[in-house]
């Protein structure tokens, strides 16, 4: 009616960093078509060819900035980022309130892929090549893969795929901060990803950490490990060594086969948090903290980490492995239980077994001060907003933007930021909020 007719045509500007996006909108039911497309994309195209899929994202992107819900083609006219594609997904779901493609899409062969690459650490290659053994369940993998690494990732595959709370970002957070502090007086700690967006559940915890005295954080992450794995609760990661160096300003790092986004001290790993922190919220006590070794004291772990103390104010070797130790204690935990039983436990067994901790997929990252703001606007993403401000600095300013900083390419000269709002000011952007850029 008369409401639409004012809305038509609407504009919004080109770029998502130059408006505000945020989870809650007005279009979902397109935009859910469009991720679903996307996403379907991502899963069968080429790993190295994504362009179909963030064709998809992008005009998705555009709806939820959208201040109102779409009712008519005629408003989408002075939109850009909308192709033909999206826009037959669309008119679809104006005309029949569902899109035919998108429904055809969620067959088989789609469901299977998605299980299988909810798998940490199972890309789309290798779901497809199981896909062509034949093989359509998590059980049928199993089977497949009985190597004591699998078992050891089997064990904790229901653990990861259970959303994360807010509530267990933060306990974690509280847990961090206790120890980094007493290794690094006057550490900066932030929670980023998902959850500093507003998020209320998520897929891991992202931790940022810097040190306002230069040169303060180098050596750090290794102590703070030690120290958490002397509490008995890394389960396993991976610690990675800064590769940086002042030339990744400048050059274009499409980086490694990993899909590494930037050259960060950073720890990937898995960390196990008590189960009712999920329940009650952690308290900011001594009393709470110790709330995590009573994960120990309950018999599962209580003689995994026979580390000295002292080791922990040194410089150190950090052992990246002892998830296989855990699991060991978890699995004569089984034995126990079921008193008598001769058989092997099955993975699924082992993961429904009575423990009172979860498994946590934690990021760790460490940034240098003079980076930090940058990292921080990188760390919290989303990889969507991420994606556009870069391309947004490259083709309006001539700048390289990355987690690391934002260079200048035609005046040859970095742009520092002591704030986040200063890295959009020396975007000649307007500042968004966390919770605004969840493109
Ligand atoms: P979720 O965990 O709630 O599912 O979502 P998320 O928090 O937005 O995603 P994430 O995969 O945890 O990544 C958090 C942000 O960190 C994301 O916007 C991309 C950004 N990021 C970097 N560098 C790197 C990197 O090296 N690896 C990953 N995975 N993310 C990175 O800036
Ligand atoms: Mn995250
Ligand atoms: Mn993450």
């Amino acid at each position: 009616g008369n409401d639409s007719n004012r809305r038509n045509p609407f504009i919004l500007p080109e770029y998502a960093c130059q408006r505000a996006t945020c989870l809650k909108h007005y279009n979902h039911k397109f935009t859910r078509a469009l991720e679903i497309l996307q996403n379907h994309a991502e899963l069968r195209d080429n790993e190295h060819d994504s362009s179909r899929a963030l064709a998809f994202r992008r005009a998705s992107c555009v709806l939820k900035s959208l201040p109102f819900p779409l009712t008519s083609m005629s408003q989408l006219k002075k939109l850009t980022n909308i192709g033909d594609h999206c826009k037959r997904v669309i008119q679809e779901i104006l005309e029949d309130g569902e899109c035919s493609e998108v429904t055809k899409l969620q067959d088989d062969w789609f469901h299977k892929m998605v299980v299988f690459t909810s798998i940490f650490g199972i890309g789309s290659a290798t779901a497809k090549k199981w896909i062509e053994k034949g093989w359509s369940t998590i059980k049928e993998a199993q089977e497949g893969h009985i190597s004591s690494d699998w078992r050891v990732k089997w064990a904790f595959h229901s653990d990861l795929n259970t959303p994360v709370k807010l509530q267990e970002a933060q306990y974690i957070q509280q847990i961090v901060r206790k120890e980094a502090e007493t290794i690094l007086p006057g550490i900066i700690l932030q929670i980023t990803g998902g959850f500093r967006r507003g998020k209320e559940e998520g897929h891991d915890i992202d931790i940022l950490m810097t040190h306002p005295e230069d040169g303060k954080e180098v050596g750090f992450l290794a102590r703070l490990l030690h120290r958490l794995q002397n509490k008995g609760i890394i389960l396993c990661g991976n610690l990675e060594k800064s590769t940086y160096s002042d030339d990744m300003l400048t050059l274009d790092s499409k980086l490694s086969a990993k899909g590494q986004l930037d050259h960060f001290e950073k720890w990937l790993g898995i960390i196990k948090i008590p189960q009712s922190c999920s329940e009650t919220p952690a308290r900011d006590d001594s009393g709470s903290l110790s709330n995590i070794g009573s994960c120990d004291h309950k018999g599962i772990n209580s003689v995994a980490h026979p580390t000295s103390n002292t080791a922990s104010e040194q410089p150190l070797n950090y052992q990246p492995f002892n998830l296989h130790e855990s699991f060991e204690d978890l699995e004569s935990k089984a034995k126990k239980q079921k008193l008598g039983t001769e058989n092997e436990l099955s993975p699924m067994e082992l993961a429904k077994l009575d423990r009172n901790w979860i498994a946590r997929r934690v990021d760790l990252i460490v940034s240098p001060y003079n980076q930090y703001f940058y990292a921080l606007v990188g760390w919290t993403g989303n990889k969507q907003f991420n994606r556009d401000i870069r391309t947004y600095a490259q083709k309006e300013l001539g700048m390289k933007l990355s987690s690391h900083g934002l260079y200048d390419l035609n005046k040859n000269c970095a742009l520092p930021a002591r704030s986040e709002k200063e890295v959009f000011e020396n975007l000649k952007l307007q500042y968004l909020e966390p919770w605004e850029r969840n493109c």
